[in-house]
């Protein structure tokens, strides 16, 4: 005979679980008691967002499912951004929450939520659990379908009496799911319409989304285009995919892509899309995106098919499958030449422009810092100017090197997550960028940064703005900064020293300097090779913008360039 709690953690370990991150109350207070012993290690965040962001850390960063506790009501409400997150983003996440007990459920008792149908819309999958008997078998459904497919959030929600209650205990089970659902595996069908497709294309291009990365395929991925030799670029999620130093890349793609990219996406007439869903910071106004093109849409969510245009050619499956089928085909077929239009797409006059103005000395920043990172370094980013200042300046090819909130873009999000990425991955660099104003959107997990002594690089670029709205409201609201000024910020580098982290700042000025004083350079390279949490803010000049910038509701062709800001 096992509690009901017992129950829940003997099945977590049947799922490979040991590390779960949470926050405790009333309600979930039984599966607390348990933990001791459990083979489960818990991470108590300082708040229920830090606990669930920070298993989308772990989850985002090894591909394995994330794991996050709350108790009922303000614990479990406290979860939902980050459920919504792990929606958008194809975060394979499973949410347990404590619920009053069964008899009061629906009588508005102490801390009762109906987190149910809260999260209904923003789970894959989730379950009210009803009686003990069950919890093994909704555990492996849970996991089931936080990993199947397209990943994404699950929410299992536990009367308190069940996690006290006992019953006899007859082993973890595992999830067998309805024969037809498990999507057929891919046949190569597809691979002669694609063919013919390529054959009629003067302008092919590569969209590279998550869903190479989380598939796995970006080795079979690389592969297929070093024969296609086409333009290629990725989305924010796409990042890494595929090597930076290839001659077809051109770089991040969407509201704040290359010009290169962005123009050779407008002009193109066959996108292949490789696992990406296409929202609007992706296409730019959805009614204008790719004119000329037919759209191959390689995909694991039929659900994503045909969003913003109906695509020639949906290959739906597995891009581990998909792919490696497709380069069979093409290894086999003859294909046209392409270099003239590769030429255009990569000539010098879409390059970026070399002024950066005011952003000058943080992308400077950002360079020397991501140069000096070990290959397997992780890179967080937060949401705003920073975040996009970051993607654009990322290099690696490290497919799960670059971590962000980007179908949500929540802000508070990169410091938590940073905690489970460094607990999934202790011997590797985490780099942790964070704004101003998102830093102290979960600012008290400093202290859980500093009371498991992770060694997590933590820099705030501080430009004492909400910049991503103040560069909105300077482009395109008469520069009325209403609400976004911060310089009242605190003293950052006193709030990391009382959280007994050491920390430190650094000024634009010393990024100016055409060579790197020694100085400089020496804080830069202890600051990224030192073991101990470290937290460094850097002076960001106040109204610095991220270009190129396509503006909300404009077409891609219609970037804003540096010039058009003065
Ligand atoms: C939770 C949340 N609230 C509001 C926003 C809207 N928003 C997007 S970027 C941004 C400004 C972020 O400011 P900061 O963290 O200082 O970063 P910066 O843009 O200055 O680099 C805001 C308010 C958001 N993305 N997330
Ligand atoms: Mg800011």
């Amino acid at each position: 005979m096992l509690k009901g709690a017992e129950i829940v953690l003997r099945c977590l370990r049947a799922e490979g679980v040991d590390l779960v991150f949470g926050y405790p109350g009333g309600a979930i207070m039984p599966l607390y008691d348990a933990l001791d012993g459990s083979g489960v290690r818990h991470i108590l965040t300082r708040h229920e967002q830090g606990a669930v962001f920070a298993a989308e850390g772990y989850a985002r960063s090894t591909g394995k499912v994330g794991v996050a506790i709350a108790t009922s009501g303000p614990g479990a409400t406290n979860l939902v951004t980050g459920i919504a997150d792990a929606k958008m983003d194809s975060v394979p996440l499973v949410c347990l929450t404590g619920q009053v007990r069964s008899a009061l459920i629906g009588s508005d008792a102490f801390q009762e939520t109906d987190v149910f149908g809260l999260t209904l819309s923003l789970t894959k999958w989730s379950r009210l659990v009803r009686s003990i008997d069950e919890i093994p078998e909704v555990i492996a459904q849970a996991f089931y379908w936080a990993r199947s497919g397209r990943p994404g959030p699950v929410v299992l929600d536990l009367p308190v009496d069940l996690l006290k209650a006992s019953a006899e205990f007859h082993g973890a089970v595992q999830f067998q799911p309805h024969p037809k659902s498990v999507a057929a595996s891919a046949d190569s069908s597809f691979c002669d319409t694609l063919l013919a497709l390529l054959h009629q294309a003067k302008r092919p291009v590569a969209l590279v989304g998550a869903g190479a990365k989380l598939s796995s395929a970006t080795f079979e991925l690389t592969e297929l285009l070093d024969r296609l030799q086409i333009p290629t670029f990725a989305t924010v999620h796409g990042l890494g995919a595929v090597p930076h130093n290839k001659p077809y890349y051109l770089g991040m793609v969407g509201m704040h892509g290359t010009r290169a990219a962005n123009t050779a996406l407008n002009e193109t007439d066959l996108l292949l899309v490789f696992g990406a869903r296409l929202d609007d910071r992706v296409t730019g106004e959805p009614t204008r995106f790719a004119p000329h093109a037919k759209i191959v849409h390689f995909e694991i969510d039929p659900g994503q098919l045909d969003r913003v245009r109906s695509c020639e050619l949906p290959v739906v499956g597995d891009l581990a499958e998909t792919i490696p089928a497709f380069s069979n085909a093409v290894n086999r077929a003859s294909l046209p030449d392409w270099s003239g239009w590769l030429a255009i797409a990569c000539a010098p006059d879409r390059a970026e422009l070399e002024s950066r103005g005011t952003a000058e000395p943080t992308i400077r920043f950002l360079d020397e810092l991501f140069k000096r990172l070990p290959k397997d370094g992780i890179i967080l980013a937060d949401v705003g100017q920073h975040q996009m200042w970051a993607a654009q300046r990322y290099r690696s090819d490290s497919p799960r090197g670059f971590i962000t909130s980007g179908g949500l873009g929540a802000m508070g999000f990169a410091l938590p997550a940073a905690i489970g990425v460094q607990l999934a991955n202790p011997d590797k660099t985490v780099l942790c960028i964070s704004g101003d104003g998102g830093i102290q959107m979960n600012i008290q997990e400093l202290a859980t940064v500093h009371r498991l002594d992770l060694p997590i690089k933590m820099v705030i670029v501080d430009n004492q703005y909400l910049g991503m709205v103040r560069q909105w409201q300077q482009l395109f609201y008469n520069r009325n900064y209403a609400e976004t000024d911060l310089s009242d910020n605190p003293d950052f580098v006193a709030i990391g020293q009382a959280y007994r982290i050491k920390s430190g700042r650094l000024s634009a000025v010393a990024m100016n300097e055409e060579e790197l004083s020694p100085a400089t350079r020496q804080q830069l390279e202890r600051f990224l090779q030192s073991r101990e949490p470290e937290l460094l803010v850097f002076e960001c000049p106040p109204e610095a913008n991220v270009f190129p910038m396509v503006p909300s509701g404009a077409a891609l062709s219609e970037m804003l360039l540096e010039e058009d800001a003065s």
